[in-house]
């Protein structure tokens, strides 16, 4: 095993964050796009299993999306608008679903296109603290 101390050093610092305590992440999804799409969203459930608020203050997929956001769909005047939102707060033992219509994840500008069953690595932050989940890309809701 030659390599064990080449490799070791990057699995170290590919963990230092440490994952969003309590935070579970089901269902998730991204919605597949034309071929040339410049905005794709990310659905999934949230679930908080820690004993305090779990707040997630951003996400990022670098290699996949330039630019990422948490955004809401809101009905205004009989239209639906999106705007940023900064935070998603989860109460205890609460889920928050991210849905088509609501909340989700506004994922800008894919350095390729995805195919349909590709897994993208999205990182969800809390804080200090990094959770990675492996979004599916689907042409419907799980
Ligand atoms: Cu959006």
């Amino acid at each position: 095993m030659k390599m064990a101390p080449i490799l070791l050093p990057l699995l170290l610092a590919g963990s230092l964050a440490e994952a969003c305590e309590g935070l579970v992440v089901e269902r998730q999804w991204i919605r597949e796009a034309p071929p040339g799409a410049r905005v794709m969203a990310g659905y999934a459930e949230l679930r908080n299993e820690a004993s305090s608020l779990l707040v997630i203050n951003g996400v990022e997929s670098p290699g996949y999306f330039e630019h990422t956001m948490i955004h809401e769909t809101q009905l205004v005047e009989g239209r639906a608008r999106m705007a940023p939102r900064e935070t998603l707060e989860i109460a205890q033992a609460a889920t928050l679903s991210l849905a088509p219509g609501g909340l989700h994840l506004m994922l800008m500008q894919p350095v390729s296109d995805l195919a349909l069953g590709a897994e993208i690595p999205l990182t969800l932050q809390c804080g200090e603290s990094r959770t990675e989940v492996r979004f599916l890309v689907r042409a419907s809701a799980p």
